[in-house]
C-alpha cells in the first residue's frame, strides 16, 4: 500500500483538554489505532463484548478490538436494532476499556440519531477511552445488514456528512478516528453509489471507509477496492465471504480486516453443549474437563493484582490472623460430664464451650482456628475448624500441645492467638488483644482476689506496674507469670491468652522448640513458656481488664458458666 494512502490528521497531536486518555509512558489508544489504521500491512481486529472477552483477544495477541454492535446487543440478549440504549453500549466499553491496554473501534451503528448525537456520543467515546467509532450510512433505529439488507434505507448523504463533520469537530484528541461505512452494497446499489457515498464521506473528513458486503464472495468489496484505490484506508467485515485466502486482502492493500463475531459465535455452541450436558446428566462429572477452571476466571479478572494490593493498602491486623486453642485435656473434675466428650465439648447454654470460644473470635474477624485435640479427638467435630492431635495428652502438658500445632502449621505471615478450650470470654476481650502492636500481648485479670478466695489454681501475673488510673496510658509489661506469686507482687491474674505478631512467630517457635526438647518441660504449662520468653529478653505487653471471662475447671465453673452473659 502506498504512502499516499496516508491521509488523515497528523498522529501524536492532541488539542489541550482533560478528556484526552493519557497513559504515562504508553502511547495513547487513539494514536495507535490510527498507526494500525494507517499502516501498510493488512492488519486484524478482533470482536469483543464485554471485558473478559476483550481481554482474551488481547491476550491472543490482537493489536486492537471491534466493539461490534450485533455481539454487543446479542451478549444482552436483544436484537441488534438499537435495543440497547447507547449509554448501555458505554457502560459496556468502559469494562472493555479497562479490561485492555489496546485500542478499541467501536461499531457506533448510525452514530444514535443526527449529527447532534453523533457529536456528543464521540465525546463520550473519548472520555471512556475508546479510540475510533465508525458509523454506518443508514437511519436509526439500525438494523444488522445481514437481515434483509436490500429493503434498508440509505442515509441521505448530505444528512450523514453533517454527522461525520459534527463528529471530527467534535474530537478533542485529534488521533481519534472515524471510519464511515459505507451500506450500498447491502441495501442493493451498486458500485457507483457506493463510490459517490464514499467520496462524500472522505470529503466531510472520514478517517477510512468500511466497505460492507453481504456476497458469499470478495467481489464487491474488490471492486470497490480497485476504483478507490488509495484514497483513504479501507476497512472490510468478511464473515460472509469468510472462504477467501486472506492473502486476497492483502494483495488488494485493504488496511484493516474485522473478524466480527467469532468470539460470541465460538462461546454459543460451547455454552449449549455445557446446559444441554448439565440439564440432562444432573451432575457436574463428565463436564469438569471441557470447561476453564475457576483459577483461569480469577486470572482473567486480574484477581492476584487486588491480592497484591490488600497487602499493599488493608491493614493486616486482625485480618487474616490465626488462633490455635488448646483443648486436649479430659477435665477428669467434670466427672460424667467428660466420659464421652473433652471439656471443650462440655454444653453450656445449649452450646458446646468451644463453640462460644469460636464465635468470639469469629465475632473478632478470625476465622482460622486449629484446635489441639487429646481425649476423645472425634468428639471435638465443629464444623470449619483444622485438627491437630496430641496423642501424647495424657502425659504431656499445654507447651507440647502447642508445639505440635506451630509444627502443623509453618505460616508466619500473620499473627497468632493463642487460647485455652476451656475459657470462655466476652467478644471484646480480643479487641483488648488484638490492639497493641507489641510482639507478645497478654490480658490479666485484676479482679485476681476472687481466685484466691475460691482458692482454685490459677495463674498469677507479676507486672512492671499494678493496674491504676494512671497506669491507663502506660506500656505495662510482664515480669513473671506463675501460680504461686506473693501476694505483694501479685498484680492480677493471666486469662489464658496471648498474642503473637507475625513478626515475632520464628521467635516463639524457636523458644517453644527448644522448651520442647528438654523432658523434663513434657508438663510443663503455657506460664512456663511466659516465664521462659521474659527470661530470654522478651517484652510481654500486658492489658488490664476486669472480670468477663471464666475458666472451666469444675462442676461449680459450669454452673457459673451457664450463667454468664
Ligand atoms: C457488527 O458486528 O455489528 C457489524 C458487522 O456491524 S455486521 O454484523 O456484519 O453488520
Ligand atoms: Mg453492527
Amino acid at each position: 500500500m502506498s504512502a499516499d494512502r496516508k491521509t488523515g490528521t497528523v498522529p501524536g497531536r492532541t488539542r489541550a483538554g482533560p478528556l484526552v486518555e493519557i497513559v504515562p509512558g504508553r502511547t495513547r489508544r487513539t494514536t495507535r489505532f490510527r498507526e494500525l489504521l494507517l499502516s501498510p500491512e493488512l492488519e486484524f481486529l478482533l470482536e469483543a463484548h464485554n471485558g473478559v472477552s476483550a481481554r482474551i483477544g488481547e491476550e491472543a495477541g490482537f493489536r486492537a478490538l471491534w466493539a461490534g454492535g450485533l455481539c454487543m446487543s446479542a451478549q444482552f440478549g436483544v436484537r441488534d436494532s438499537n435495543e440497547a440504549s447507547w449509554t448501555q453500549v458505554l457502560e459496556m466499553l468502559e469494562f472493555m476499556v479497562d479490561a485492555t491496554t489496546i485500542p478499541i473501534l467501536l461499531d457506533g451503528d448510525t452514530g444514535y440519531g443526527n449529527f447532534n448525537n453523533v457529536r456528543r456520543l464521540v465525546r463520550k467515546l473519548e472520555q471512556r477511552g475508546i479510540a475510533a467509532v465508525c458509523i454506518e450510512d443508514k437511519l436509526y433505529p439500525k438494523t444488522n445488514s445481514f437481515i434483509d439488507g436490500e429493503k434498508q434505507q440509505l442515509a441521505d448523504i448530505e444528512e450523514f456528512c453533517s454527522r461525520i463533520k459534527a463528529g471530527k469537530d467534535a474530537q478533542r484528541d485529534d488521533d481519534f478516528s472515524i471510519i464511515t461505512r459505507v451500506e450500498a452494497f447491502i441495501a442493493g446499489w451498486g458500485l457507483g453509489e457506493a463510490l459517490r457515498r464514499a467520496e462524500a464521506y472522505h470529503a466531510a473528513g472520514s478517517d477510512g471507509i468500511l466497505i460492507h458486503s453481504a456476497l458469499a464472495s470478495p467481489k464487491e468489496v474488490l471492486a470497490f477496492k480497485r476504483e478507490w484505490a488509495d484514497r483513504s484506508p479501507v476497512v472490510i467485515v468478511p464473515t460472509k465471504y469468510y472462504a477467501t485466502p486472506t492473502e486476497v486482502f492483502r494483495e488488494a492493500g485493504f488496511s484493516i480486516a474485522i473478524w466480527a463475531n467469532h468470539l460470541l459465535r465460538a462461546a454459543i455452541p460451547a455454552m449449549q453443549e455445557c446446559a444441554a450436558t448439565l440439564a440432562r446428566e444432573q451432575n457436574l462429572r463428565s463436564i469438569e474437563d471441557r470447561v476453564a477452571p475457576v483459577k483461569e476466571i480469577f486470572r482473567l479478572q486480574g484477581a492476584s493484582e487486588l491480592q497484591e494490593a490488600e497487602e499493599r493498602y488493608l491493614p493486616r491486623q486482625g485480618k487474616e490472623s490465626r488462633v490455635i486453642v488448646l483443648a486436649a485435656s479430659r477435665g477428669s473434675a467434670l466427672g460424667e460430664l467428660t466420659a464421652d466428650r473433652p471439656k471443650a465439648m462440655v454444653e453450656i447454654r445449649g452450646q458446646p464451650l468451644l463453640a462460644h470460644i469460636i464465635a468470639a473470635y469469629n465475632a473478632a474477624g478470625i476465622k482460622r482456628i486449629s484446635v489441639v485435640r487429646g481425649y476423645l479427638p472425634q468428639a471435638i467435630d465443629l464444623p470449619g475448624l483444622s485438627f491437630v492431635d496430641n496423642t501424647d495428652y495424657a502425659d504431656t502438658g499445654e507447651l507440647i500441645s502447642l508445639a505440635r500445632a506451630l509444627d502443623a502449621d509453618r505460616d508466619d505471615t500473620n499473627d497468632l492467638y493463642i487460647s485455652y478450650g476451656d475459657v470462655i470470654f466476652r467478644r471484646y476481650i480480643i479487641d483488648h488483644l488484638a490492639e497493641p502492636v507489641d510482639d507478645f500481648v497478654i490480658v490479666a485479670d485484676t479482679d485476681w482476689q476472687e481466685s484466691v478466695n475460691r482458692g482454685r489454681a490459677a495463674d498469677y501475673v507479676s507486672c512492671s506496674e499494678p493496674h491504676s488510673r494512671q497506669a491507663f496510658y502506660h506500656e505495662i509489661y510482664l515480669r513473671r507469670c506463675a501460680e504461686d506469686i506473693a501476694e505483694g507482687e501479685c498484680h492480677g491474674e493471666w486469662m489464658g491468652f496471648l498474642k503473637v505478631s507475625a513478626r515475632a512467630l520464628p521467635r516463639l517457635r524457636e523458644v517453644v522448640a527448644a522448651m520442647a526438647a528438654v523432658p523434663g518441660n513434657r508438663r510443663a504449662k503455657l506460664h512456663h513458656l511466659l516465664t521462659q520468653l521474659v527470661a530470654r529478653g522478651e517484652k510481654i505487653r500486658v492489658v488490664y481488664t476486669t472480670g468477663h471471662w471464666l475458666d472451666v475447671d469444675s462442676l461449680a465453673d459450669v454452673l457459673l458458666a451457664g450463667r454468664f452473659t
